[in-house]
Parts: C-alpha cells; structure tokens; sequence
C-alpha cells in the first residue's frame, strides 16, 4: 500500500484505521469532499410528483411511464421530466438509477431491450432537465436557490446528485420496483455524479461509474500532461464545482483527501469502475489505483473490496474494468453491470 501511494505523492490519510474510526471519520470525509470540492447540496425539498402512461414499447417487453417532479422554492417553480421504464408484469424489479445525457426514449447510450430481457428496470433523467451545463445560473433547479441567477455556495454536480437522490425517494414509493435492488449509472461527469450521489446517499446497493476520470473515480495527484488535472477541468467546467475548488489548482498536494476516499464512503456496498483503453485523459491508471487504495476500506467491513484478475476485475465489491476503445458508454459496459448486478442479487432475479 505504502508504494502504492509512493507512486502518486499521496498522503497516507487512512493511515491503520480500524472499523470504528472509519465509522467515527466518514462524516468529516464527506464534509471534506462537500467543503473543498463539489458543494454542499441544497436543502431538500418536497416535490409534488404526477406521472403520465406512454405505453408498452421495447417489443412489447417494457412500460414506459413518464414522472414529472415539480420543485417549488422561493416562490419559483421547476419541473424535472424523468422516465420510467419497467419490465411488464414483475415484481420486485431491479432498477438502474441512469443520469443521462438525453431525455431520448430510445436512448444512443441505453440498450434497452438487452436491459429489459435481463429483468432490469431503468429511471432516467436528461441532466440538463435539472440544470443546464454551462455558467449560467439561474435556470431550473439552480434557479430556485440562486438569488438573482448568482451562484450558490454548490456546484452543479451536487445538483445532478440531488436529483438522482430525488428519483430515489420516488423509486421507493412504487410497488413493483425492489427499492433495496437500485443501481446509480452514469457516464463521464455524470460517472462523477453517480459516485458522489452514492457517497452522500447509502441506498444505492450498487454504483457504476464510467470513465469518470479527474474529479470522479482517478486520483488528483501525480497527473501526467495526457491526463486531465484540476486545472483543466475547472477551467473548462468551472460550474461543476464549489469555487473553494479553485485554491487546489496547480496545487494538488494542498488537497485533505484524494479521490479514493470518495469510492471508499461507498463501502461496504458495491461499485464499478468502467475505464476505456483509448481515454487516456481520465487517467485510467489513476482510476484503478483509487480502487486499490479504497480496497482496505471494504476489509474493515470483512469484505473482500477489491480483487485483481487482470483487465476486467469484477469478483470483489469492487470492480473494474478496462475495455478497448474511446470516451463511451458502450453496450460492453453495460453488459459488464448487468452481469455484475445479477451476481450480487443472487437469485432475486
Ligand atoms: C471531458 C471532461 C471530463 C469528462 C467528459 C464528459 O471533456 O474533461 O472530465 O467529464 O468531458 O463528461 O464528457
């Protein structure tokens, strides 16, 4: 472990925790990650929630229903479209929690049918329904906490993990869905997003972030000019993040965590990590470190954490897995999760 973290400059912040005290520090962990980097999120409302049948489709396999959460907040409003797709007449049904770069129903990132013929359900929801991706701050739900469009002490990613908690709330008010069995997908800032959504919010059995790099699953330091730094990310993104974020620019050492310690407030539940050969700019080395540098944090719950079988390393809690190609959410990586997901449901589905 020692020169693991040698190789990146790390400090040894969990340095001999045992369970309690990992226990006792994970709330100062989390509140780290919320001070320094991303932002606290907002206080959470209530939304009043209406839904609207769009039918069977998928080949007659899957009900597709669309939910509507209507936000109200210093006398403004917004309402955030997501969409629920269900296999038809099950039970106890298996979700993926998926935040999405579209509304699309189909979806270019989403096999569908493959997710229904494997007894998954999906909830969707476009990104950019909750607030837009850009510097602008008063729209949508951003708008409702912003005074006169000015920036909030949050960042936008806390925003997306707001809502992805949000449609967590709704799953476990339907009947047919196993809300103990919910899975958080996304793909690149949105694989950012699904793992801060697990690390604040334990209900997710089940977190698969892909290619999420700087700022989601690979650590900060040690970056080479190939890979994305906090430097980058912040000036091309600046409103992904709190602005206190800005002082570890070029500065790196001066962090209080690094990345890892984001995965391991995921512990003891289960994640996976998805990196693509060809995204160098996400520091896949950098990813698969913070798997093994978050491992022990399983231990301590008498798990196995991470095991390492090559490439694609899928038997422990935590898995990763490096496929050939670019940037992308493919359809191998979802079959990577669904293979990972029916694994830990045993025979519940
Ligand atoms: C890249 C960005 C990454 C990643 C990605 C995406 O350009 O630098 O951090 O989040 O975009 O979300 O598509």
């Amino acid at each position: 472990m020692k020169e693991l973290l040698k190789s990146r400059n790390i400090p040894d912040f969990l340095k001999d925790v045992n369970l309690d005290e990992w226990q006792a520090r994970k709330d100062e962990i989390k509140e780290l990650f919320l001070t320094e980097e991303y932002g606290h999120l907002p206080k959470k409302l209530v939304p009043s929630i209406t839904t609207e049948e769009q039918g069977v489709n998928f080949a007659g396999k899957g009900r597709w229903e669309s939910v509507f959460f209507t936000f109200e907040n210093n006398g403004k409003a917004h309402t955030v479209r997501a969409e629920l797709i269900l296999p038809k007449n099950k039970t106890k049904i298996p979700v993926f929690l998926y935040i999405s770069f579209s509304g699309d129903v189909p979806n270019k990132y989403l096999p569908m049918e493959e997710i229904l013929d494997n007894g998954f359900g999906v909830m969707m929801f476009d990104y950019q329904n909750v607030t837009s991706d850009d510097g602008d701050y008063s729209n949508g739900l951003y708008g409702l906490f912003s005074e006169d469009g000015k920036r909030c002490e949050f960042g936008k990613i806390s925003l997306w993990a707001y809502m992805a908690s949000a449609c967590m709330d709704y799953l476990e008010t339907r009947p047919e869905v196993d809300a103990t069995s919910v899975a958080v997908v996304g793909h690149s800032r949105l694989g950012k997003t699904a793992i801060l959504t697990s690390a604040l919010d334990s209900r997710f059995i089940l977190t698969c972030s892909n290619n999420s790099g700087c700022c989601g699953a690979s650590v900060s330091r040690g970056k080479t000019e190939e890979n994305e730094t906090i430097e980058a990310i912040t000036r091309v993104f600046p409103w992904w993040f709190s602005e206190k974020y800005l002082k570890y620019v070029s500065n790196e050492d001066a962090l209080p965590f690094d990345q890892h310690m984001l995965l391991a407030l995921i512990a003891p539940r289960y994640l996976m990590i998805g990196a693509a050969c060809e995204d160098v700019w996400a520091d896949n080395e950098g990813q698969l470190l913070s798997c093994k540098l978050a491992s022990p944090i399983w231990s301590l719950y008498g798990k196995d954490g991470f095991i390492d079988t090559g490439d694609t390393s899928i038997d422990g809690e935590v898995c990763y897995h490096f496929r050939e190609g670019s940037h992308f959410m493919s359809r191998y990586d979802w079959n990577v999760y669904m293979k990972k997901f029916k694994q830990l449901l045993g025979g519940k589905i």
